[in-house]
């Protein structure tokens, strides 16, 4: 199927239905995320293809994943592993602009992500294949789907997108950068923060510009350069795109809560990016889908269509 590929874990998502800390609220409000089906999600909405890999335990929470990845259109490979559960993560809205995750993921069905789950005929018929920093850090097969994936993509002359997605309780006390550094070189464009910026570079540096300018220099390997965007939440993203440097403000909105606002924004970009968008226009759109995701609490059930975008630009209050 041609359009977006991806492949990782997507997690039960238990969050305080109320912001507190989770010592006190009476309950917690079920649903589910994935850095990369949140990315998967948001490319449907907008229009696009999206298919997504992974593995989910065979229980309740397993089935409730995939009826939602299901019901968003996505065309789902995904293995029902009956040795393992599928993971969990719980977060707290302690105040109303903060949110804090605790993850239930070691030994995950999620986390047995195999080489042998990743076909090749689906990587061919990609039109890009999305990867994460979370997935090579789940387990050593996690990583070999990863290479696996990576390199029938190289084989098959599928471009791929890396989004760092850095998560410090994934590669607790290992180093990612290796692996990071390693990804970035084989793909055609790289998203990152700036915090995960400067571990992929291996710097301190705290100018954009100079982020930006490495990101951009990684990207692709020496062989051609790639392009390079860096996330900036609340202050927009720099990006050099084709050689050609740009810089596009944030949509200003309520923050509601975060999570899942990179992922929008990743989204945002690589459906626009599909439908063969200009660099100006994936990146608007890549700005504008993450300041929606902010705007809920879920980590992804604020993914715009392309028809609600404009919204953000004000309007009548009601339409009836
Ligand atoms: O990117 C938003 C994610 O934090 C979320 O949906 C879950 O994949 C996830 C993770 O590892 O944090």
């Amino acid at each position: 199927m041609a359009g977006l590929l991806t492949l990782g874990e997507t997690l039960a998502l238990a969050g305080g239905a109320a912001v507190g800390s989770l010592a006190h609220v009476p309950s917690l409000q079920l649903g589910i995320g994935g850095a990369e089906s949140n990315v998967a999600i948001g490319v449907r909405r907008l229009g696009g293809e999206a298919a997504w890999i992974g593995r989910v335990g065979a229980d309740s929470l397993g089935e409730r994943v995939l009826r939602e990845l299901r019901a968003e259109g996505l065309a789902l490979h995904a293995t029902v592993d009956d040795t393992a559960p599928t993971a969990l993560m719980v977060k707290e809205r302690r105040t109303a602009a903060t949110a804090r995750v605790w993850y239930y993921r070691t030994g995950s069905a999620g986390s047995r992500l195999d080489p042998a789950d990743v076909p090749s005929d689906l990587v061919a018929a990609a039109s890009v294949l999305h990867v994460t920093g979370i997935t090579p850090g789940l387990s050593a097969s996690a990583l070999a789907a990863t290479e696996r994936a990576l390199d029938l993509a190289a084989e098959h002359g599928v471009p791929i997108s890396f989004d760092v997605n850095h998560r410090a309780a994934v590669w607790a006390g290992r180093d990612p950068g290796p692996t990071y550094r390693s990804i970035a070189e084989r793909s055609a464009v790289v998203f990152a923060g700036d915090d995960e910026a400067r571990i992929l570079l291996g710097t301190t540096a705290t100018d954009p510009a100079e982020l930006v300018a490495g990101l951009a220099g990684l990207a692709g390997g020496a062989a051609s350069a790639g392009d390079a965007v860096l996330k900036l939440g609340a202050d927009g993203c720099r990006a050099r795109i084709d050689g050609v440097d740009h810089e596009v403000a944030a949509v200003p909105v309520a923050v509601v809560d975060s999570v899942g606002a990179g992922d929008a924004f990743v989204a945002g970009y690589l459906a626009e990016l599909m439908a063969g968008r200009p660099a100006a226009t994936r990146l608007a759109t890549a700005v504008r889908c993450g300041a929606f995701a902010c705007l809920t609490t879920g980590d992804w059930e604020g993914l715009p269509r392309r028809a609600e975008l404009a919204l953000l630009d004000g309007g009548e209050p009601v339409v009836r």
